[in-house]
């Protein structure tokens, strides 16, 4: 993409490179879900781009083809991992995993891609050689001062051979949240072989497109979710890599995500789950079109519905804020309508969003213990993935 380019438009498939794209749900002109705006930046004019989801007729991959430029999404990036506490407890587990199930010496070297503030890693790094490779210049920072190895750039092929030349290959890379958001996937998948080789391990956890089709999860549309994928699709995808997905589960992240293990074709046996989960899906539709038309109306029955208990709130004369301040929610908020005249504010852990106001409908992000100093009548949770832990609170 031109450096200089805020946003262009694909034309083919990410996965197969064809033309034979159903367009599923139009969701109009939005602003990048991570965009919060400063207080003194409210009247200044606000990029807002298209936001259209296309289902492939030919490897059923579910996709966004309007590209913002990733240095506008990613380089000042306002999402920490560890301001999400069940998250955190997450990926400190799954690294006891992978280091159990992977690794065998201290000389041997996981890698993270995208791997945010180094919360993963850092529960690694006793025990083998680490490195985490992030675009976002601010957490790549809180990165580096974690004492991680940090390179402060987008994953590519080309990177793969500087780190390949630098720190040899990989036992593990891992790439948790990261695979919806590449829309160079091949080049990424280039660069992922090169440093696993034969014996290494792709070990990534995804939103899986069957959740957000079978709970209505449309919020996790937005432009940094280029992918909402199926094991379907991206079985189509590692095959071009002489790759396969040799093992798969699913973990109650963002819903319902897949952790997907990703091998050389000949080194690793397929388990069954494999095959029980490609059959799950079958079963749900999501290699078919008019499985995606049906969720698309949906949304639009939810809208209404939302829209109206909202509204009838409101006439009653409550007052509503919203919990959390995702992404997500800003989706949800702009696409339905949900304005300041609804929500007075939103809550958020992360230090980076308090204080800012939220894309497209600027309600303010302020910090929780507003909830106790000023309760209102009702809360909206935009944070519904985390809503155990949050009703606990
Ligand atoms: P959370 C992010 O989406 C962005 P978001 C990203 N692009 C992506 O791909 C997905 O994750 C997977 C707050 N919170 O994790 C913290 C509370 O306030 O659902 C977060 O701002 N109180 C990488 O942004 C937000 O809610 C709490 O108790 O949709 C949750 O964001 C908890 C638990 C969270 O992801
Ligand atoms: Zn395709």
């Amino acid at each position: 993409m031109e450096i200089n380019k805020k946003y262009h438009l694909r034309k083919t498939c990410r996965i197969c490179g064809k033309e034979n794209l159903a367009k599923v749900l139009d969701l109009g002109e939005m602003p990048p879900a991570n965009s919060f705006i400063k207080k003194e930046d409210l009247d200044l004019p606000e990029d807002k781009f298209p936001l259209v989801v296309y289902f492939c007729r030919d490897c059923s991959l579910l996709q966004v083809l309007d590209i913002v430029n990733p240095n506008i999404l990613f380089q000042d990036y306002d999402y920490l991992t560890s301001a999400s506490k069940p998250l955190a407890f997450h990926f400190v587990e799954m690294a006891h995993l992978l280091k159990k199930q992977f690794i065998v010496s201290e000389d041997e070297l996981m890698i993270e891609i995208g791997g945010n503030d180094g919360t993963l890693l850092e529960a690694a790094k006793n025990e083998c050689r680490v490195l985490n490779i992030d675009p976002a210049a601010n957490i790549a920072k809180i990165s580096k001062e974690k004492g991680i190895p940090t390179i402060n750039e987008f994953f590519t092929e080309e990177i793969a051979k500087d780190v390949l030349a630098k720190f040899g290959s990989a036992k593990v890379i891992v790439a948790n949240n990261v695979m919806a958001h590449i829309d160079d996937l091949h080049d990424v998948f280039r660069g992922i072989k090169l440093l696993i080789g034969k014996s290494g391990t792709f070990v990534f956890e995804v939103h899986w497109v069957g959740n957000l089709v079978t709970e209505g999860g449309f919020d996790q549309i937005y432009h940094e979710h280029l992918c909402y994928h199926s094991l379907l699709a991206l079985q189509n995808l590692v095959s071009q890599f002489s790759l396969q997905i040799f093992d798969i589960e699913t973990v109650p992240i963002h819903g319902e995500s897949m952790r997907v293990f990703v091998g050389d074709k000949d080194m690793f046996p397929v388990t069954e789950r494999v095959k029980a989960f490609t059959e799950r899906e079958k079963k749900l539709g999501l290699d078919h079109e008019e499985t995606f038309f049906e969720f698309a109306n949906r949304v639009e029955g939810n809208k209404k519905e939302l829209v109206s208990l909202l509204s009838q709130i409101k006439k009653d004369g409550k007052r509503i804020c919203g919990y959390g301040a995702p992404a997500k929610g800003n989706t949800l908020l702009n696409y339905f309508g949900i304005g300041s005249d609804v929500l007075d504010f939103l809550t958020d852990t992360t230090p980076m969003k308090q204080g800012l106001f939220s894309p497209g409908m600027h309600i303010p992000v302020l910090t929780p213990d507003v909830l106790e100093k000023d309760p209102p009548n009702y809360i909206l949770l935009l944070a519904w993935n985390y809503a155990e832990a949050i009703l606990k609170k």
